[in-house]
């Protein structure tokens, strides 16, 4: 087995100060908390930013000085996501791109999401994905039913993305594929011979699909973004605590982590 990729969401669009106060809001927090998580063991950021406001913004400047905040004091991947706020234009979801970031996410089909829609027709699957490759971007495919599985390998047919690709399994989004153990079987089981994945857990199904993932080889990412709960009840002190528990439980299943490079390596990125 390869070496355990941790990534960390420590922000996402979503999540608010009333929810964890220790959630990191501005280019400095939000740096400052990807760095600890570096310590702990995290090798890929996905990378959210917010306003002056604290709500989810797109902005390319914003992403520009968390990125550079991020990329001054280590050499972990940094994944923008295209996905945004559910309220988003594709116009806005997309700028990130323009920053030229090693990853990026691409999400290949529309879901419901909690009482929101987030709206990822075709058209504007393809955009991206062209946008990307043009970038030399790498795309992380984020699944949140089983369907979009079959749309990223619809683009592999029509030659717009290659093989192998990365996905990452959103699981327990309110309208979404659950999160339990047996639907990650089936999806990992979905996957054409040499994509790597990872599984995102969404609240409590965060800790036990982990776990799951670790045994089977797969890869986790945790974060404030999907979970911001330590245990039942208990909020987490920081998006580092939910990381070092990963490293932790990856130490004693005998799975070691792997450095940034090392995942670079495993992703088929440029080191
Ligand atoms: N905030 C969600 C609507 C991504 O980053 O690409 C979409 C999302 C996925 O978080
Ligand atoms: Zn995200």
């Amino acid at each position: 087995m390869d070496k355990l990729i941790i990534t960390v969401a420590p922000v996402g669009a979503e999540a608010t100060r009333q929810d964890n106060p220790n959630l990191p809001l501005t280019p400095v927090e939000i740096a400052a908390a990807a760095l600890r998580c570096v310590e702990k063991g995290a090798s890929i950021i996905h990378l959210h930013v917010r306003d002056a406001e604290g709500q989810a913004t797109q902005s390319k400047e914003v992403f520009q000085e968390t990125m550079a905040l991020i990329r001054k004091q280590s050499n972990v991947i940094i994944q923008t996501s295209t996905g945004g706020a559910a309220w988003m234009t594709a116009a806005e979801r997309m700028q990130p791109l323009e920053l030229n970031p090693e990853m990026a996410t691409l999400t290949t089909g529309t879901v419901n999401f909690g009482d929101d829609i987030f709206s990822n027709p075709m058209p504007m699957v393809t955009e991206f994905a062209k946008e990307m490759v043009k970038r030399s971007v790498k795309p992380e495919i984020e699944v949140f039913e089983a369907g979009m599985i079959q749309t990223a390998l619809n683009l592999v047919k029509q030659g717009i993305l290659r093989l192998p690709l990365h996905f990452d399994f959103v699981m327990g989004v309110p309208g979404g594929i659950a999160g339990e153990p047996r639907h990650l079987v089936h999806l990992v089981d979905s996957l054409p011979a040499g994509c790597t994945w990872t599984v995102a857990g969404i609240g409590r199904s965060e800790l036990p699909l982990a776990t799951v993932a670790i045994a089977m080889g797969g890869n986790v990412r945790v974060g404030f973004e999907d979970n911001v709960y330590y245990s039942r009840g208990v909020l987490a002190d920081s998006n580092a605590q939910l990381v070092e528990r990963i490293a932790r439980i990856a130490g004693e299943l005998g799975r070691p982590v792997a450095t940034p490079d090392e995942a670079r390596a495993i992703l088929g990125l440029k080191i």
